[in-house]
């Protein structure tokens, strides 16, 4: 193993490297490698859908028909968030709307009734307004925490690492809901939804879509007709998982006790998508940009479909969704403060919650991830190579490749400035 003591042949030193924040098109790619989901990513997803695998979910249920997986196991999902989390964000740290809302029997409940501004330069506005708060949820309001993937740590990570196992954009809302209430009217959601029952229990009632695979803006409305007779009437428990398709009804309300559940929404990337990015890749051919006066449309469609071959096709939906993943630096601080000390001997590893491609380029590789592009010259490829592929902590002595020294230390500063690497 070549180390920066050892004095190789071929000894090569890294120069620091460019960073481009918008891209040419993706025409330039000559070839790719995906990561395969890690073991991380798999672990999390096996979480949501154990003793099911994967596999069968995706055959049998995804975009299909729902799950329900009943196990008794309280505390299965509590780290991600307990009841205990729940009333230390309402009650005590000055939660604002829209990072949390009520909702009674399907309609908001008016903000001035549960918040109210705090007097500051400029104001806080929005701030749950605890007694009043208390005062609506022991009513039957359900409390809704929204978009816990970007507020809430824990949630953060493991909607990540789904995201990294299903290759779908992934969020999170919570509702705690009161005893003996309701907290939502029959309607569909327009993403699939991973329901984990956190404490308490859940009475679902199930329908069959009224419209299959609604998109993103075809919402739930009362003019979509009358439902059939409920497919399901189940009681979720805590540590159970219940998956809904996209467009299939479905109401909730409590009995006995009160209920904590986790609502996984799940992105897909539809044929839609998939041919709107087609099209505006047409805007390249001239057909397409001539006036449609006097022409016909010969020979559009199948410039058209040329654009949607399947690799081109997974190529755009990777694309857009490695570059629109957040950055997640949980320990941003100490990093930069740990890379003072960064030697050949300091363990790194690759960050569990970085989704990236390593692409060829005409003149060495490129790192892409979160919006950012990082080309580095073909040089330092083996060692980058090993970095994108580990899957345990490593010291930059230890990387293959004919770098110096000092040239991996440049390497592995540059990424773990760039979060794709932390500090152990
Ligand atoms: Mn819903």
């Amino acid at each position: 193993m070549p180390t920066g003591t050892t004095p190789t042949p071929m000894r090569m030193t890294l120069t620091p490297m460019r960073t481009t924040q918008t891209r040419t098109p993706t025409t330039q790619t000559r070839t790719r490698t995906t990561q395969t989901p890690r073991r991380a990513a798999q672990a999390a997803l096996a979480r949501c859908l154990d003793p099911v695998d994967a596999t069968t979910f995706r055959s049998e249920h995804w975009e299909q028909r729902p799950l329900v997986v009943a196990r008794d196991e309280p505390g299965r999902f509590d780290d991600l968030l307990s009841e205990a989390d729940v009333e230390r964000l309402v009650c005590s740290t000055a939660i604002r709307y829209p990072a949390f809302r009520l909702v009674r029997e399907g309609r908001q409940i008016g903000l001035g009734d549960y918040t109210s501004d705090v007097s500051w330069r400029p104001p806080f506005t929005a701030v749950a307004d605890v007694p009043r708060l208390l005062g609506e949820w022991e009513d039957g309001a359900t409390i809704v925490l929204q978009a816990l993937h970007v507020n809430w740590h824990p949630l953060a990570v493991f909607c990540r690492l789904l995201e990294d196992a299903l290759g779908h954009p992934v969020q999170a809302n919570a509702y705690y809901t009161p005893r003996g209430s309701q907290g939502f009217a029959v309607h569909h959601d327009t993403h699939d939804v991973l329901v984990l029952q956190v404490s308490g229990e859940k009475r679902w009632l199930l329908y069959e879509p009224l419209l299959e695979l609604p998109l993103k803006h075809q919402r739930y409305s009362p003019q979509l007709g009358e439902h059939g007779e409920p497919t399901d009437d189940l009681v979720l428990e805590a540590g159970d998982t219940l998956y809904l398709p996209r467009g299939w009804l479905h109401q909730a309300e409590t009995s006995a006790s009160d209920s904590l559940h986790l609502t996984i929404g799940i992105a897909a990337h539809t044929w839609v998508d998939a041919v709107k990015g087609a099209l505006a890749d047409c805007e390249d051919e001239l057909a397409f940009r001539r006036g449609v006066e006097g022409a016909a449309a010969d020979g559009l469609v199948d410039l058209l479909a040329e654009q949607l071959e399947p690799e081109l096709v997974e190529r755009r939906r990777r694309r857009a969704f490695v570059d629109s993943r957040r950055p997640i630096r949980e320990d941003g601080l100490t990093q930069l403060r740990a890379l003072e000390g960064l030697g050949a001997e300091t363990r790194l590893e690759r960050r569990e919650t970085v989704i990236a491609d390593l692409e060829e380029r005409p003149d060495g590789l490129a790192l892409v991830f979160e919006a950012k592009e990082i080309r580095f010259p073909a040089q330092a490829s083996p060692e980058l190579r090993a970095c994108f592929e580990s899957e345990a902590p490593f010291e930059p002595a230890e990387l293959p490749g004919e770098l110096d020294g000092e040239g991996r230390l440049v390497l592995a500063r540059r990424l773990v400035r760039e979060g794709f690497l932390r500090i152990t």
